[in-house]
């Protein structure tokens, strides 16, 4: 039996998403807000989301736990060998290393900032968002999803991040893109996440 610890609609959604995917029961235990909860804190003392705990197991680092999850249940979200699994590691690590990253820099410039430090910070990391949005936007133009003509987990996390975009204006999704989000949020999977963890998902229209 699986817990996992989560934030509404931060990056643990889509270990959520994926669980659902794989038929997985879980045990869900917010700890958004403003303290992390203190028996959180004895589990994972970085306070950060997702951490699963697996039968008295901790795994933290989404990626890590998103292959974790496919390779303990054979599921399709990343295939098991070869340049698929390659390009599928490629696309999840990008959404994990590269595209997250950036929009924790805006997030902070968001909260942490005043003034015109904080309007040109932000300037700065919503162009450098922009600049990843319209890379996606040209391999969705070329391939039906991130790593191929498969759904794999780097198409979830890329749906869960996307969102975050209703928190600043100036973020620019194409419209390959909008049409690969509307497609994973409409899946069963998604529904049931967006609805347990009482996210709207705003950016897709
Ligand atoms: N590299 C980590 C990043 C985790 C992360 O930054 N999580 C955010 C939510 S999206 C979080 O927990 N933020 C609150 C905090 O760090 O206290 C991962 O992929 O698991």
């Amino acid at each position: 039996m699986y817990t996992l610890y989560y934030m509404p609609g931060a990056c643990s959604m889509a270990i959520h998403v994926v669980l659902n995917e794989l038929g997985q029961q879980v045990t869900l235990e917010n700890v958004g807000g403003d303290k992390r909860p203190e028996a959180f804190l004895k589990i994972n003392p970085r306070g950060n989301v997702p951490t699963l705990v697996d039968d008295g197991h901790t795994i933290r680092e989404g990626g890590a736990i998103i292959v974790y999850l496919n390779d303990k249940h054979k599921g399709a979200l990343l295939p098991a060998s070869g340049f698929e699994r390659a390009a599928a590691l490629e696309w999840l690590m990008f959404c994990n290393a590269t595209l997250h990253p950036a929009y924790g820099r805006a997030f902070f410039a968001m909260k942490a900032l005043k003034g015109e430090e904080q309007k040109n910070i932000l300037s700065l990391s919503v162009s450098n968002i922009n600049k990843l949005w319209q890379d996606v936007e040209q391999r969705l133009g070329s391939s039906e999803y991130l790593a191929g003509n498969t759904l794999t987990a780097g198409d979830i996390l890329l749906t869960v991040i996307a969102n975050w975009s209703a928190h600043f204006p100036d973020i620019k999704i194409g419209e390959n893109t909008k049409r690969l989000l509307r497609e994973v949020i409409a899946r069963p999977a998604y529904q049931k996440a967006l609805q347990a963890e009482k996210v709207e998902y705003k950016v897709a229209a």
